[in-house]
């Protein structure tokens, strides 16, 4: 037996594995997917190692997604709209294996489709309609039961001190070739602040936040393209919604995928937005006056903590985002900006 099937035997699952594959597309954690045959009734399910060195409380993790699929499940009346977590046979939502790690497993959601980019408008507004629906369904979840996992995850000044900090020690001494990103981020900081120091000062209520609300962490039905089910629920955490506007309008509207290295194909579509922002509404009735009016300010500071996080990581030596090369994380840090300045462009269209 393989060290994979037999983690995979300690979760209560009936039937015989039959087969298991790898999914790259996060870019976090280590996810598996498997084929279980139960008497002739094929299931499928996701099994993750979990990122220890990024969530350092994998159990705060777990009880923070268990609350929040429960709540969603009995909300919808729907096994496929969320996460549904399988225990461990000993009743526990995670397992440790004998190196330490934590491992779980889900069941698949299927006959879904999965986007890096957003094809088409449909898909856009689909979007839109899936994180307001998302969003709504745990308006009434108080958002001071979930742990915080990741302590100021979207605090632009926060992440501004861990890139001065990679700038001061340049391990590996790239410093040399980012002074272009590096000098327009350094422009844009004050701007960058202002959503998280409103968020700081009360002036925008904290809700239950995603926080990682980007375009492959939704499942879209392969049969009607609407939004199946909103995943990878790790960050889940008090917050502003701000953030997940800002993650989601980020992720859909570019012309590009987050790691091309052409950065002249990566522009922000307006009528990707428009579709977008309408699904979106249509659903997120909850939203304050305040709230709504930041949401295009969202989607620029969103992208531009993206920046950030990824030249941190690039002169930081890649120590916290899977990367296929060496210069990823700064491919991923242009495209950013790039998207950044085409909203700027625009900024008056949309
Ligand atoms: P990461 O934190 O590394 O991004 P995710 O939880 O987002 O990990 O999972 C990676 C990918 O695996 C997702 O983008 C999605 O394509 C797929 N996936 C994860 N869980 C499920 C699930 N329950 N059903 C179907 N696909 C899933
Ligand atoms: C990571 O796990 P994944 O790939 O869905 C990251 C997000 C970033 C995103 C950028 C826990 O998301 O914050 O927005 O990459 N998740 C974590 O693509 O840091
Ligand atoms: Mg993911």
């Amino acid at each position: 037996m393989s060290k994979a099937e037999e983690i995979i035997s300690r979760f209560s699952i009936p039937g015989k594995l039959v087969s298991m594959s790898v999914n790259k597309q996060g870019h976090i954690n280590s996810t598996f997917i498997s084929v279980f045959d139960d008497n002739g009734v094929i299931r499928k399910y996701t099994h993750q190692m979990i990122n220890c060195a990024v969530f350092p409380h994998p159990d705060e993790v777990m009880e923070n997604i268990v609350s929040v699929t429960e709540h969603i499940r009995k909300k919808t009346g729907k096994e496929a709209s969320t996460l549904h977590v399988i225990m461990t046979t000993d009743g526990k939502p995670f397992l440790i294996d004998d190196e330490g790690m934590y491992w779980r497993t889900y069941s698949f959601i299927d006959n879904v489709q999965t986007y890096d980019k957003v094809p088409n408008e449909d898909i856009a507004y689909a979007l839109g309609k899936g994180i307001g629906t998302f969003q709504s369904e745990l308006s009434d979840f108080d958002s001071s039961r979930l742990h915080i996992v990741i302590p100021r995850f979207h605090d632009m000044r926060m992440r501004y001190g861990q890139l001065s900090e990679a700038v001061r020690r340049d391990t590996r001494n790239r410093l040399r070739y980012v002074q272009t990103e590096l000098s327009y981020l350094m422009d844009n900081k004050e701007r960058g602040e202002r959503i998280w120091d409103m968020y700081e000062k009360g002036e925008i209520p904290a809700r239950v936040t995603h926080n990682d609300t980007k375009i492959n962490n939704v499942l879209f039905s392969s049969e009607t393209g609407e939004a199946e089910a909103v995943i990878d629920l790790d960050t889940i955490m008090p917050g502003t919604i701000l953030f997940d506007t800002g993650d989601m309008i980020r992720t859909a509207c570019s012309t590009a995928n987050e790691d091309e290295r052409d950065t002249s194909l990566m522009e922000f579509s307006v009528p990707f937005y428009k579709a977008l922002e309408r699904g979106y509404l249509e659903t997120a009735s909850f939203l304050t006056e305040k709230e709504r009016s930041l949401i295009k300010e969202s989607g620029r500071t969103i992208t531009q903590i993206m920046a950030v996080r990824f030249l941190t990581d690039y002169l930081a030596g890649d120590t916290y985002y899977k990367i296929a090369y060496d210069e990823h994380n700064l491919v991923r840090a242009r495209t950013q900006i790039a998207l950044m300045e085409s909203m700027d462009r625009q900024w008056e269209d949309f």
